[in-house]
């Protein structure tokens, strides 16, 4: 085994300013907002875990489910030299990705992206290890603004699963769309999984369990601010709350303040107040129609390959081609 390579792009210190700076920008807006990135300590990451093993939360075993019957159909057809994986936190997926692309024959190169350097290193020595006819050659960065900082060479396939582009609103999408077809070349691939709109009766609960994960994830912002920035928000005194907004066809997800509350954020020397009942947006997670995915990819200048969705259309998977 070749010990894997790992670029760095962002550093904790990088990392510690998008907080501060997120953190005043939504603490002092109307309404109060805070992006959901900042869910994924590793606390947050285990909650994360725990969600998707919740018998509400369909959308990780759906893509899961959908993957491993159409994952011989995705290497047929893509045949890829370099696989790239943004956001390549959970390695149950990667690996039927890594099985089928190197039974295909084509696949030389594995480049998992992540914004945490030590769960990055961990994954990409792992993988290192299973796979010893790969080159494993990890990247360290923010996929939202770092996707030139990708290697280069080899005919690539870029997999963004697991819905996250449902974390972007519209006119994020576009822009992300439009930089992820910059950096590929003609003819490379983009694998992009994403919810899809179903009833809200199933798509609610899955953001709003009976064991309360979600809520305690929801929280979980609040209590990394706490931590990182020297915050004193009282967690528990926050009440978590997932709607369906069927105009933007999204679940937002939101704190409440059940009391009127003073938070000071000591690193930003900024305090805050809460009236009591106001609410503080911590999340969109957007789903999406099969027209509008590949329309929107179309907008970003991609032609649409393939697309497989599950037998209930609950979740979609979509190859589009630069
Ligand atoms: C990891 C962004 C795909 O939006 O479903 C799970 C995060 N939030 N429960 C999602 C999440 C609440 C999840 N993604």
């Amino acid at each position: 085994m070749t010990a894997p390579l790992l670029d760095i792009h962002l550093t904790d210190d990088d990392l510690a300013a998008a907080l501060r700076a997120d953190a005043r920008t939504g603490l002092t807006a109307t309404p109060k907002s805070l992006p959901p990135k900042w869910f994924y300590d590793a606390r947050g990451s285990e909650l994360f875990e725990r969600i998707t093993e919740l018998p509400e939360y369909y959308p990780t075993r759906t893509e899961r489910a959908l993957l491993e019957r159409v994952v011989g159909e995705i290497a047929a057809a893509a045949r890829p030299e370099v696989l790239v994986e943004l956001g390549s936190g959970s390695a149950a997926k990667t690996r039927l990705l890594l099985d089928a692309l190197t039974a295909e024959g084509s696949l030389k190169t594995y480049v998992p992206q992540d914004v945490s350097t030590s769960a990055l290193r961990g994954a990409a020595t792992e993988i290192a290890r299973e796979y010893p006819q790969l080159g494993v050659h990890g990247v360290v960065s923010d996929f939202t603004d770092t996707l030139h900082n990708l290697p280069r060479g080899g005919r690539r396939m870029i997999a963004f699963l697991g819905g996250t582009i449902g974390n972007l609103v519209p006119a994020e999408r576009a822009e992300f769309l439009a930089g992820i077809h910059e950096v590929l070349e003609p003819g490379e691939l983009l694998l992009l999984g994403a919810g899809l709109v179903i009833d809200p009766a199933v798509l609610v609960p899955a953001y709003d369990d009976a064991q309360g994960v979600t809520a305690e994830f929801n929280r979980n912002v609040l209590h990394v601010l706490n931590h990182r920035l020297g915050a004193d928000f009282d967690p528990d005194r926050f009440e978590h709350i997932a709607l369906w907004d069927a105009e933007n066809e999204w679940i937002e997800m939101r704190l409440r303040a059940t009391a009127p509350m003073t938070a000071t954020i000591a690193d930003l020397d900024l305090t805050v107040d809460f009236a009591e009942g106001e609410q503080m947006r911590t999340e969109i997670s957007a789903k999406f129609r099969p027209d509008g995915l590949r329309a929107e990819l179309a907008e970003a200048g991609f032609t649409t390959a393939h697309t497989w969705t599950d037998q209930d259309g609950r979740f979609a998977l979509v190859l589009a081609e630069r």
